[in-house]
């Protein structure tokens, strides 16, 4: 179970972090464990549930964690129950892991690809956090010799802001970056906005970063696009049944020193790790399938998940 808990611990304390990244380094420790499992089939797959569910609760807010485990948990199941070597149930179990970790690269490869067409030359593009995803558009219009401005903002607290803005100026992207209360005063400058997604909800609403909805209703105020790019995992298949995703809330040294709390007793402090944008603040969701309006989502909802599985959540 070794590396189940010390991926559990990487996942919760953000040492792996953004939804795509958790989703695989979690497919990549089920293999891991998997294949070195030396127990019978049944007691196979006992383990390989409990070190599923284990997993998804190392954060809670982010559904590819759930998708991508349920993913490879429901296949190997399905396929495996017919199984009775050990040695071809692992390899059942490989071809899942394998297969949706090829799958996560591919999509954001065509995330990139699709996105990119909705950017053009001499626009200027507001970014927030460290969306792989949203990275992958911006920088496959770089790579398509578009000229882009780049905003990213700080993100507080953690300020995954600057690891995005150091990777762009490092491949050579005009980047510029704004503390978060700064993003008004910017973007009227903003021709898109494009961001990554923790969760879509079935009415299109995108669950994403702190901050994130503050900078939909800017965007919306001025007149800029407001583009999500996301893998279709990223879609949470319990909002097609009523359920609400629930937002982390991580610790408050996060945002203050341990010293200032115990100085400032009487301040409470919050620290929300995401927030909710309605889908009237989104004008496009790109994913691996194509461009969606948030109020198309439910075509790509019964694509992915089919709809006898999102009656059975
Ligand atoms: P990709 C991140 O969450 C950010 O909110 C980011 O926008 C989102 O995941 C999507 O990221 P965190 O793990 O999957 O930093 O596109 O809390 O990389």
């Amino acid at each position: 179970m070794q590396v189940i808990e010390v991926t559990f611990e990487d996942i919760r304390r953000m040492r792996v972090r953004g939804a795509g990244r958790i989703a695989r380094a979690a497919v990549r420790a089920l293999e891991e464990y998997g294949l070195g499992l030396d127990v019978g089939k049944e007691e196979f797959f006992k383990k390989m549930k409990e070190a599923g569910e284990y997993l998804k609760n190392a954060r809670p807010t982010a559904v590819s964690l759930p998708n991508a485990v349920n993913y490879v948990l429901v296949n190997l199941e399905r396929e495996g129950q017919n199984v009775s070597q050990m040695s071809v149930l692992k390899e059942v179990l490989k071809k899942y892991c394998e297969g949706f970790l090829k799958r996560s690269e591919l999509a954001m490869e065509k995330i990139g690809s699709i996105g990119s067409k909705r950017i053009q030359s001499g626009d200027v593009i507001l970014t927030h956090c460290n969306s792989e995803a949203a990275m992958s558009v911006i920088l496959a219009a770089h790579m398509q010799k578009k000229d882009i401005k780049v905003f990213c903002t700080e993100t507080r607290p953690r300020r995954q802001g600057l690891l995005t803005s150091s990777r762009l100026a490092k491949l050579g992207v005009d980047v510029t970056l704004i503390v978060d209360s700064a993003a008004r005063y910017f973007m009227n400058k903003v021709d898109s906005v494009v961001i990554g997604a923790d969760a879509i909800s079935v009415n299109g609403a995108v669950v994403n970063k702190i901050g994130t909805s503050m900078l939909a209703l800017a965007a919306k105020e001025a007149r800029s696009r407001f583009m999500v790019a996301a893998e279709s995992y990223k879609i949470s298949p319990k909002t097609f049944v009523g359920e609400l995703i629930p937002i982390e809330e991580r610790p408050k040294e996060e945002v203050v020193s341990k010293e200032w709390a115990s100085r400032n007793p009487a301040v409470k402090v919050a620290n929300p790790a995401f927030d909710i944008t309605p889908p009237e603040y989104v004008d496009l969701i790109v994913t691996e399938y194509g461009v969606f309006p948030p109020q198309g989502i439910l075509v790509l909802f019964k694509e992915v998940y089919g709809l006898s599985e999102i009656l059975n959540q």
